[in-house]
């Protein structure tokens, strides 16, 4: 009985102090469940992010609002590298001329690239001018205008340094 009421105060003591533990312990129990709380609703909504607006897009376009875009790029060519080499030289003019013949097809950027006066047409006046620049003479010897080494880009693109590029907008699928 003696040891008992000496052993009181300090068993007090001793819950008192048991008691801010586990506060301690309740409240960091509690402020780490609130961070991955969060932590967790903010990965969901990433992962759900197109579901949250009811629309989705293909791998490669991006989402905004019921669209779905992405730009596309290509190679740009200067004018006469109708074989798309880089390098303007006899057998962009030989393409030009078989393609004139009937002997090749050629895309429609290829078409632009061979119509080195740009007058909306590939023929034998681009063929000549090609072949006149190819030999060296200079353009003031040239009847008309041509654009030979001009960057161009196929129909709806837009150049920018090397490349030409293009905003592709489509719907965007519901989900
Ligand atoms: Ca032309």
């Amino acid at each position: 009985m003696k040891k008992k009421h000496v052993g009181r105060p300090s068993n007090k003591e001793l819950r008192e102090k048991k008691n801010k533990l586990i506060l301690t312990v309740a409240i960091s129990v509690v402020f780490v469940l609130l961070v991955v709380g969060v932590f967790e609703t903010g990965s969901i909504s990433i992962l759900m992010g197109d579901s949250v607006t009811g629309y989705s897009c293909e791998d490669g376009y991006q989402l905004k609002g019921d669209k779905c875009t992405k730009t596309v790029r290509e190679r740009a060519y200067k004018i006469g590298d109708v074989s798309k080499d880089k390098r303007l030289n006899v057998s962009d003019f030989e393409m030009i001329q078989r393609y004139l013949a009937e002997y090749i097809n050629l895309d429609d950027y290829q078409i632009l690239l061979a119509d080195v006066n740009k007058d909306g047409v590939a023929n034998m006046i681009d063929a000549t001018l090609l072949q006149k620049y190819l030999s060296g003479m200079t353009s003031g010897s040239m009847s008309s205008e041509q654009y030979i080494g001009e960057p161009i880009c196929p129909n709806g693109y837009r150049l920018n340094g090397a490349y030409c590029y293009m905003d592709i907008t489509i719907d965007a699928m519901r989900e």
